[in-house]
């Protein structure tokens, strides 16, 4: 799927990676190159725009990642803005805490519904071990009870249906008092579209909506109609609240990436994707995968993320050999002070350290506290932060001048860091965490 796209960017991004360095001008080449793929793949134009200021922004003013040279940096950035375009973290089903959770299906007339409503009972069966029944409620064409049932069965589901007789709502409702009398652990409500968004669809949708209080409400929409599936989500989003989309028919590409504005465009986010006529042929919708699958360049984004897990690990390691072999400097606790401010702010440095926080208790070290430590250590000479020990009346004096503190708060100082530091022997003892763990925590 999107493979047109993928080879875009790819193509996009590729003079960008053989360089070791980038000008301005080539990353506005490269962000030109991107904005055509994403226009070419049917990318709303604004989602587009947007996309494409925020990505250049962050490359220009990119964050140095230790390892990765600037065109890395583009990737890594285009990469996350991708990431966050097609909704971040990603979202799954709100699975009731009562049986039954219950789904409704809606979306245009050939948009996939009655596919993705066997589609997803086979995956919450396969992936959850739900039991999950089907409520037939598209009752205005023969065929489209008939084909629930078909592929209900094929999913392994039960297909509540009442024909073609009966009145949507009623079945609905009906189909729900037997999936909770007989204990089913999800009821997905399968609806009829039609052609366009219509007063009476909509006023249909809500009264399904009203008497079986579903837990998501899911919008089919076709990725493959292009600009149209972008435009069907945004008049569903006006006339009735829904909670998430499947994108189906994701399989037939072309022009599939009308698909990547509708997180943006209706602030829904694609909880499932469809990519074929097969029941197997589904899949949860992880931006983050999609983004990376898009660029296929596996390559340069596993570098991107030891590059970003490496840059953490490194000063980790040095971290904790200092504290093994009792080597931890004024300097250093400065360093790590810094280092934590720079994070934003924080309750106290001294829980940065694995095993202080908690032994030590809350610290409550605010701002204005860590001025003063700052200016402090930086009142001292070198010899003197790299041993306390020789500080005697006078020079503490010196600092407390120096710093425009006070002698007490220096004496503070040097009292709190030589608790610290007997704290890491006894840590360094065995009893020390494993610090890539707590530090690096990505
Ligand atoms: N290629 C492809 N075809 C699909 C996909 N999902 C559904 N279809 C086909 O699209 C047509 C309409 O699907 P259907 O579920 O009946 O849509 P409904 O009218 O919304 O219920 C059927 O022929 C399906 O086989 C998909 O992900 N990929
Ligand atoms: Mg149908």
């Amino acid at each position: 799927m999107f493979d047109a796209l993928s080879d875009r960017l790819d193509a996009a991004l590729s003079e960008v990676r053989s360089r070791g360095t980038l000008s301005e001008d080539d990353i506005a080449k490269a962000m030109r190159a991107i904005r055509l793929a994403l226009l070419e793949a049917d990318v709303n134009f604004q989602v587009v725009k947007s996309f494409t200021a925020a990505v250049k922004e962050r490359a220009l003013g990119a964050e140095v990642l230790g390892s990765l040279n600037p065109a890395q940096q583009v990737v890594k950035v285009v990469r996350d803005e991708l990431t966050a375009l097609m909704g971040g973290a990603g979202r799954d089903l709100a699975i009731a805490g009562s049986r039954p959770t219950v789904i409704l299906m809606a979306g245009l007339q050939g948009s996939g519904k009655t596919t993705a409503c066997a589609k997803l009972a086979r995956h919450l069966r396969g992936e959850r071990g739900m039991d999950v029944a089907l409520a037939a409620c598209d009752v205005y064409r023969p065929a489209a009870v008939e084909q629930l049932v078909r592929v209900g069965e094929q999913a392994g589901a039960t297909v509540y249906e009442q024909g073609t007789s009966g009145d949507p709502v009623e079945i609905a409702e009906w189909a729900l008092g037997r999936a909770r009398a007989e204990g089913r652990d999800a009821l997905i409500v399968d609806t009829a579209g039609r052609l366009h968004v219509d007063a009476e669809l909509m006023d249909e949708l809500t009264r399904i909506k009203k008497r079986t209080k579903p837990h998501d409400v899911l919008l089919v929409v076709d990725a493959m109609t292009g600009q149209d599936a972008v435009n069907v989500a945004e008049r569903f989003a006006e006339a009735t609240d829904f909670d998430g989309v499947i994108l189906s028919k994701l399989d037939g590409d072309a022009r599939g990436g009308a698909a990547l504005s509708v997180k943006a465009v209706t602030g829904k986010p694609i909880l499932f994707a469809s990519t074929g006529e097969r029941l197997d042929a589904f899949e949860r919708f992880h931006p983050d995968r999609m983004a990376q699958r898009l660029l296929g360049m596996g390559d340069v984004l596993t570098l991107v993320e030891k590059a970003e897990r490496q840059v953490d690990e490194d000063k980790a390691r040095e971290l904790e050999h200092k504290i093994r072999t009792q080597s931890f400097t004024l300097d250093d606790f400065l360093e790590q002070m810094q280092q934590v401010r720079g994070m934003g702010p924080i309750g106290s440095l001294l829980k940065m350290i694995p095993g202080l926080g908690r032994e030590l208790g809350p610290l409550d070290v605010d701002e204005r506290e860590l001025d003063r430590v700052q200016a402090i250590i930086t009142s001292m000479t070198r010899a003197e932060r790299r041993d306390p020990s020789i500080l005697n009346g006078s020079r503490r004096r010196r600092i407390a001048r120096g710093s425009g503190t006070s002698v007490q708060a220096v004496n503070q100082l040097v009292k709190q860091f030589g608790q610290m530091q007997k704290l890491m022997r006894s840590l360094s003892d065995g009893k020390l965490p494993n610090m890539s763990q707590l530090v690096g925590g990505r």
